[in-house]
């Protein structure tokens, strides 16, 4: 990559840890409400795997979407716009954290029920190959995920049919609470895959150089036919599961030594600094731009208004209340005979 290129990946990067902290600090003023899953400590996995998808491939995430979201390019203004729940959002202010998505990006989102987007992904990469459009479908899902039928029941499906599609797991050693080793029989969880005779590997996913190499690869051959990959991304979140519950148990000695492996500085120490990508002064100018854009968002999404009461029912198929019209008006009842 060329020394813009690699400045973007920096961007992106701190882009959404400085997103991250914002909308940490947004729920503790009430700003947003439901649920919200960080990506901090993640992004060399968001920025490395998005960078190496093509502009029409399709992308599904589980919940922790944000990261995705923004290194797929759609506006933070949008994005904070759909967590402040506003009209402004990416879904009109009805998703929220969980649910952010952009059809034009092929962003699908944001899928809070965990596992379920699996499927889903594989109907994505059946139809590329079924219409032959050449694009490639990527599914991001945690290490948790990977315990649930939908899992084992879509890897199955995907191999046998060929599937254009990568598995991303983004294992941060915790579902939930609950440490990998105390939900999950097999560790290395790549090794799931051999169960359906898919191949797959692991890489260190802290290291946005490694990832986007990796999926890079995967990818070409992917779309050439070769069928499904699973990628396991190692990686730590430093927040805990969600804003509801800052705080994971885990040793603090855990978080500490991850902290020494923060995928930001690395990148900075180890790539720009080290072979002369970059200046002090490049990435303070950097920083300062993606301050001012978060902030911005913030500002735009506090402007932005509610939904319409009045379209509180739409885009919903089954009549709220009985014995009531979408539009509120009462439905007569049948009248009887006698
Ligand atoms: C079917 C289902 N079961 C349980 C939950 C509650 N739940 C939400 S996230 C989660 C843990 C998932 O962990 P992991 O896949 O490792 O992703 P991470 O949150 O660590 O990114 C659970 C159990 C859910 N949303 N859906
Ligand atoms: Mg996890």
């Amino acid at each position: 990559m060329d020394k813009a290129g690699l400045l973007e990946l920096y961007r992106q990067m701190q882009l959404i840890r400085v997103f991250e902290d914002k909308s940490a600090e947004m729920y503790g003023k009430a700003k947003i409400g439901g649920f919200l899953h960080l990506d901090s400590g993640q992004e060399a996995v968001c920025v490395g795997a998005v960078s190496a998808l093509n502009a029409d491939d399709d992308l599904v995430t589980n919940y922790r979407d944000h990261g995705y979201a923004l290194a797929r390019g759609l506006s933070s203004r949008a994005v904070m716009a759909e967590l402040f729940g506003r009209k402004d959002g990416t879904t009109g202010g009805r998703g929220g954290s969980m649910h952010i998505a952009d059809v034009s990006k092929r962003f699908w989102g944001g899928y809070a029920i965990v596992g379920a987007h699996l499927p889903l992904a594989a109907g994505l990469a059946y139809a590329a190959q079924y219409q032959k459009t050449g694009r490639i479908t990527l599914c991001m899902m945690g290490d948790g995920s990977t315990n649930i039928g939908t899992f084992h029941a879509t890897l199955n499906w995907a191999q046998l049919w060929k599937l254009p599609i990568i598995f991303l797991v983004v294992n941060n050693m915790y579902s939930m609470g609950t440490p990998l080793s105390v939900h999950s029989s097999l560790t290395d969880i790549y090794k799931k895959a051999a169960g359906y005779g898919m191949e797959a590997m692991q890489v260190d996913g802290n290291d946005v150089m490694a990832m986007r190499e990796a999926v890079c690869d995967i990818a070409g051959r992917v779309r050439t036919g070769s069928g499904p990959f699973l990628l396991e991304a190692i990686t730590y979140r430093y927040s805990g599961h969600s804003a509801v519950d800052k705080n994971t148990p885990r040793p603090a000695s855990e978080v500490a030594e991850w902290r020494t492996r923060d995928p930001i500085v690395r990148f900075t120490e180890t790539v720009l600094f080290k072979h002369n990508h970059a200046t002090p002064e490049d990435l303070i100018k950097i920083d300062k731009s993606v301050e001012a854009e978060v902030e911005d968002s913030v500002q735009f999404s506090d402007a932005s208004p509610l939904p319409d009461r009045s379209t509180l029912y739409d885009y919903i198929y089954r009549t709220p209340v009985a014995n009531m019209h979408i539009d509120g008006s009462l439905i007569k009842p049948p009248t009887l005979r006698k």
